[in-house]
């Protein structure tokens, strides 16, 4: 567990440190100045194998906030220097994150329930609050917001990333490779005289075919390998760590399995194939615009020269 001092920007590196080398785990953060609560509660979750982090003020709080993007926030009201209320009301105004924060109060009248509410505020928990019951809230939070950060990057259809994640993963890889000169590679993929499979054997049978694309790629592509669906019949294959041409023979080996698979329509058989344009980052695209401007190049490329191929 981390514990954070009551100095504003120390420790930052050790958060960050800390949340990277484990991102899948989600922190539990307290705002409190009440140390004999604060160390009830936490050892309250922690027992049951939570994370949590501490902040003893209100500016603190809102660091690691932003730093650390905890899963779910316990405010207290009354606190040293800003009070709950200023918190919730300076998160809201730059609502990006999915934080699900909960005002923990001993001052649970009408008013202040109201007042937390309207600032968005998810729950209102009157202190003191029972072991057992802060369990179960805590793991109803977590499981509601899991599903909410699922639903937020798939593709309800497909079930692949969608177009949002894909734009957040680019910039992360774009950040890398300027940073520490990590190569990746991106292919744009769209099937080939789609609007055709949709006139011939309906839309039902056109969704069929988009799904059973992406399981064949998530067959075929390697774990690292981010699939999203950018938009319609289009989708991008991220490959981190990739060069071109390695990228090049992934793609080509879905191209030719594509070409192979069988999609059925009543009693009709029948085959869909994609064009793909990709694109390696360099030192003179490196901008998400540029490189999916070159990449499409690429793809209007293998359009224009017959389809059913992948041009670099
Ligand atoms: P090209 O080979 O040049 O890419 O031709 P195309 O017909 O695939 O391209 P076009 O852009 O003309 O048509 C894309 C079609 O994809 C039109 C649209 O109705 C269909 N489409 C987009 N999203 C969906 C979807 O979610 N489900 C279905 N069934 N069809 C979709
Ligand atoms: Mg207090
Ligand atoms: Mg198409
Ligand atoms: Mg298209």
């Amino acid at each position: 567990f981390y514990e954070t001092n009551h100095h504003s920007g120390e420790n930052v590196e050790v958060v960050q440190s800390l949340v990277k080398s484990d991102m899948s785990k989600e922190f539990i953060l307290i705002i409190d100045d009440d140390m004999v609560f604060i160390a009830y509660l936490k050892s309250a979750l922690e027992k049951k194998g939570f994370s949590v982090i501490v902040a003893h003020n209100g500016k603190r709080g809102i660091e690691l906030i932003y730093e650390v993007q905890p899963a779910l926030v316990f405010l207290d009201i009354a606190l040293p220097d800003i009070d709950g209320f200023s918190i919730l009301n300076s998160i809201k105004k730059i609502k990006k994150d999915r934080t699900f924060i909960a005002v923990m109060s001993s001052y649970h009248n009408k008013e202040n329930r109201i007042r937390a509410y309207a600032l968005g505020a998810m729950d209102f928990v009157s202190k003191p609050i029972d072991e057992d019951i802060l369990f179960a809230y805590v793991t109803n939070r977590l499981a509601y917001r899991k599903e909410l950060e699922y639903a937020i990057v798939i593709d309800e259809l497909t079930q692949v990333y969608n177009r949002k994640h894909f734009e957040g993963k680019l910039k992360i890889l774009i950040e890398r490779y300027k940073k520490i000169g990590e190569m990746f590679t991106v292919a744009i993929i769209d099937l080939d005289f789609f609007k055709k499979v949709n006139d011939t054997y309906g839309h039902l049978i056109g969704d069929e075919v988009l799904k059973g694309f992406a399981v064949l790629v998530k067959e075929l592509k390697r774990e690292q390998d981010i699939l999203c669906r950018y938009g319609g019949e289009e989708f991008v294959l991220l490959m981190p760590n990739t060069e071109v041409d390695e990228a090049y023979l992934l793609v080509e080996k879905i191209r030719q399995a594509m070409e192979q698979k069988a999609f059925i329509a009543n009693d009709t058989m029948f085959h869909v194939t994609f064009s793909s344009g990709l694109m390696g980052v360099n030192e003179h695209y490196m901008h998400s615009k540029k490189l999916l401007e070159a990449a499409d190049r690429a793809l209007y490329a293998a359009k224009t020269t017959g389809r059913n191929r992948a041009v670099c």
